[in-house]
């Protein structure tokens, strides 16, 4: 899951609902096309009328009050709806045939994501990977504020209500780093809480799974002395590496940090030099974030910390 992808935003960007990847956004662009095309046309109508008034070509005839105040709204809305409607089935529906479910729960400013949950429950973090063409259920939760799971090129937003169970479907039509966006106000660093939903062909994601369900892999040289830095300073009361030190759930699953494209839940890129910037200061890059900056790590041990993290993939 390296290389990462342009992620300028704008029209062509990762973020872009204008150009769509996914099934949900495809349809919400079409009845936007659809929408601003009609609207233009109307008032041009519109406009054209206003002129004839202006021109006293147009008598106060009942028939065109009626016709335009009343008929011609009528008809217009009830277009609307049916279009609309369709739009929101295309967005929404679909559950049956959905063959995979990923779970993502909201934090204060980040991502819990989970695999199968009920059967394999494979744990990640901040990154949503998803087989390409496939319906995929996505089930959203809150621990904490309300947040709302967008990403633009892929379907519309939802809701992560806390005390409540969401769901919907997402297709990815295209293969892909898509980024996502928390979507409601969530608190001091709610612009700083993003994500990269990537959609790779189907057996690229049988071997992600498959790589994802081992304990991180074990490293010698300096870079194992970041793993007792890890143990000594106490970062597995929060964070969970699977085979180092297991459970906590406060933070993200750092099993595989090194693996992902962004630091901070889509925010900065992962390098060892982040690492240990986030590390020492995660208070300034990330203000309100429920992580204690650890500037009093010395010099080495913060480079073997980092090393040891930026190895996990
Ligand atoms: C009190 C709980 C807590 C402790 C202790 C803690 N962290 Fe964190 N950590 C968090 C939370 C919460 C986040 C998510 C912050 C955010 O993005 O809003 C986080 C995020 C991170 C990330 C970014 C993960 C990602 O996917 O981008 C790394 C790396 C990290 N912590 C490493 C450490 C290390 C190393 C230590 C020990 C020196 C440590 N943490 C101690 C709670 C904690
Ligand atoms: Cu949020």
């Amino acid at each position: 899951m390296t290389d990462r992808a342009d992620s300028t935003l704008g029209v062509f960007g990762a973020q872009s609902s204008l150009l769509p990847a996914g099934e949900g956004a495809a349809a919400a662009l079409g009845l936007t096309n659809a929408m601003t095309l009609g609207g233009a046309a109307i008032f041009v109508i519109v406009m054209a009328f206003v002129w004839l008034a202006w021109r006293r070509q147009t008598g106060g005839r009942t028939w065109w009050i009626l016709g335009g105040g009343v008929v011609f709204p009528l008809v217009v809305l009830a277009l609307l709806f049916v279009a609309s409607t369709g739009v929101l089935r295309a967005v929404a529906g679909g559950r049956e045939d959905a063959a995979l479910t990923i779970e993502v729960t909201g934090h204060q400013f980040w991502w819990d994501v989970v695999y199968d949950p009920g059967g394999l429950a494979i744990r990640d973090a901040n990154e949503v990977v998803m087989p390409v063409g496939v319906p995929v259920r996505i089930v959203l939760k809150s621990e904490d504020v309300i947040h709302s799971f967008w990403v633009p090129k892929v379907a519309g937003k939802m809701d992560m209500i806390p005390g409540r169970v969401n769901e919907t479907v997402m297709t990815a039509t295209e293969a892909g780093r898509f980024r996502g966006q928390c979507a409601e106000f969530c608190g001091l660093s709610h612009p700083l809480m993003a994500f990269e939903m990537v959609a790779v062909p189907p057996d690229h994601f049988r071997a992600f799974l498959e790589d994802l369900q081992g304990d991180a892999a074990d490293v010698a040289g300096p870079a194992a002395r970041g793993r007792e830095v890890f143990l000594e300073a106490g970062c597995a009361a929060c964070h969970a590496v699977r085979g180092v030190a297991e459970g906590a759930r406060l933070g993200p699953d750092l099993t595989r940090v090194g693996g992902r494209a962004a630091l901070g839940a889509g925010m900065w890129p992962m390098n060892e030099g982040s690492l240990a910037g986030w590390i020492a200061d995660v208070q300034d890059m990330k203000p309100g974030a429920n992580m204690p900056s650890y500037a009093h790590l010395s010099g080495p041990d913060l480079r073997a910390l980092a090393q040891w993290l930026g190895s996990l993939r």
